[in-house]
């Protein structure tokens, strides 16, 4: 997963306030409303306002990413929920987030991104609610994924999770990676996962893409019409590509908070997926 920076993100607060009326245009919802859809929560048995947030900046490995905890401030706020980042970092971070009666609290070091709900020893976490977003948009920008083929590119932890996600929903899945025997790792996993050796070839042969790669696709690989969901960052399409597609959706950063703030308060007990605990859901809390 790319590591994002200062840079990458520095449009993520402004852009926010845009971000409805983006993903209404192109998925008919709001965010709110689409990460509870994500999450098959009623939107009318969550009320937003009810809970307090806190972003922990973290110092550890690479160090605070500028301006990262106050975009995920931004898009949790966003979602009509009172988030604030803490003053201080790390441990004193958290204990100021406690003291300060925060219900969930987001946090991230270089290895994981989480909302841990401070009431019911839940937390959410960031891979699994990007791509669980990502497919939940691609659903819903085509009309259902039932007996279609995706093409997800990047066998990373997203692409990992969007090809499980992409199977619950019913689709077949082909991935492709510049390192392929990822893909032949996943292809071996799974049933109804194919592995694409020629990452262009299988960019032009297929309509719907969830791209989870952190490289540029060149717009003369797009078909006319395609439907992509794209986590991946940077954003990779270039003007022929946005052209030619009926709908790229992507963002830096908030699609992913978004479904993470809605899991972390309805999910009873949450681990990555790949430690195979399936999530139970629960009553919201
Ligand atoms: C969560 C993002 C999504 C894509 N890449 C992931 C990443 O950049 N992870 C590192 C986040 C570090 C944050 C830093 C801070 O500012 O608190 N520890």
């Amino acid at each position: 997963m790319t590591r994002l920076t200062a840079d990458l993100i520095k449009d993520v607060p402004s852009h926010v306030p845009r971000l409805d009326d983006e993903l209404n245009d192109k998925i008919g919802m709001d965010m709110r409303t689409f990460a509870c859809y994500a999450m098959d929560v009623d939107i009318k048995d969550l009320d937003f306002d009810r809970y307090t947030v806190a972003i922990v900046p973290v110092t550890s490995g690479g160090g605070v990413i500028g301006g990262f905890s106050a975009s995920v401030a931004a898009a949790v706020g966003a979602m009509g929920m009172r988030s604030f980042v803490t003053g201080a970092c790390d441990v004193t971070g958290v204990a100021e987030a406690f003291s300060s009666g925060a219900d969930i609290i987001f946090m991230a070091d270089d290895e994981r991104f989480i909302a841990l709900n401070t009431r019911t020893r839940s937390f959410s976490d960031n891979i699994w609610s990007t791509a669980k977003g990502y497919v939940t948009a691609l659903k819903l920008a085509e009309g259902g994924l039932e007996g279609k083929t995706v093409l997800v590119i990047g066998a990373g932890r997203v692409g990992t999770e969007a090809v499980k996600i992409l199977r619950e929903e019913g689709a077949s899945v082909e991935v492709t990676d510049i390192l392929h025997k990822r893909s032949v790792t996943l292809e071996n996993r799974f049933d109804n996962v194919k592995a694409k050796k020629d990452v262009k070839q299988a960019i032009k042969d297929n309509r719907l893409i969830l791209n989870a790669s952190p490289g540029l696709i060149s717009g003369d690989l797009i078909q006319n019409g395609a439907v992509i969901s794209s986590p991946g960052v940077p954003y990779a399409f270039d003007a022929e590509g946005e052209r030619k597609a009926k709908v790229i959706i992507h963002d830096v950063l908030s699609l992913g908070v978004a479904v993470m703030a809605v899991s972390s308060v309805c999910l009873s007990l949450f681990n990555i997926p790949a430690a195979g605990v399936v999530a139970e859901k629960l009553v919201i809390s």
